[in-house]
């Protein structure tokens, strides 16, 4: 089986050397409707989606040849509320409430970011696969209230590849998250986007500084020629 690693920013990744594909998983995070989508929330909020809709291209890129990668775990997330809302707290449902309509409350899409409406739906584009798995969660961090780490440790992944949106929020809460429990991280600059495009930047420069404080990042063509000799060996049989 071969390895993985590629050039990145502010150093060669992953930080020991290598990762075999068994060990990592590309996260797609929160590529729904709501957030890119139109109608959605972003869009009802007065954003330009065409930001939020420009790493749709390299991320299906990138799902592509992690798909023809043997042992390389493809996960989705979807940010979201029980149709109740439960599980959302006052805060965040108050503050959602002083832009547009507020999380819970009708929108061209159905209920903002509620499971189960067409705005919480993950883009056609990126729709995931039977056999990947997806992660529902009601906070910006993916691994807040799910059972991500829990199937992350039980498949034996160490290394995250980590893309989709928004860059400042779900992505680096994400990525902070994963960085504490000592995931080895990458972020793909322009697999990933926010809602204004100095919060994008200034969110890649963050993770590079002190070093990699949260990791490392790398555009998505750099991980998809890492992955090209694994997919080839692997068509090759
Ligand atoms: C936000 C997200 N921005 N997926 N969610 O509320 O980043």
């Amino acid at each position: 089986m071969g390895t993985i690693h590629l050039p990145a920013t502010p150093y060669h990744w992953p930080y020991d050397g290598v990762v075999a594909p068994d060990c990592l998983a590309l996260v797609v995070i929160d590529m729904q409707v709501d957030f890119c989508g139109p109608g959605g929330y972003v869009d009802a909020m007065g954003y330009d989606i065409a930001l939020t809709r420009a790493p749709i291209g390299p991320i299906a890129d990138c799902l592509a040849w992690a798909r023809k990668v043997p042992g390389l775990t493809v996960i989705h997330t979807r940010e979201g509320h029980r149709p109740q809302l439960a599980d959302l707290p006052a805060n965040k449902a108050w503050r959602s409430r002083n832009i547009c309509p507020g999380i819970g409350e009708p929108g061209p899409c159905g209920r903002i970011l509620v499971r189960g409406e067409p705005g919480w739906e993950i883009i056609p584009e990126l729709a995931p696969l039977p056999s990947e798995v997806i992660i529902d969660k009601p906070g910006k961090g993916s691994f807040h209230a799910t059972d991500l780490e829990h199937i992350l440790r039980t498949m034996g992944i160490t290394h995250l590849v980590l893309a989709g949106i928004t860059t400042d929020v779900c992505v680096h809460t994400t990525m902070r998250e994963a960085n504490d429990r000592g995931f080895e991280c990458l972020l793909l600059e322009d697999g990933t986007a926010a809602t204004e495009r100095k919060h994008h930047e200034a969110a890649l420069t963050m993770v590079a500084m002190q070093g990699g404080v949260f990791g490392a990042t790398a555009p998505a063509h750099a991980f998809i020629e890492a992955l090209k000799p694994l997919a080839r060996a692997a068509a090759e049989g």
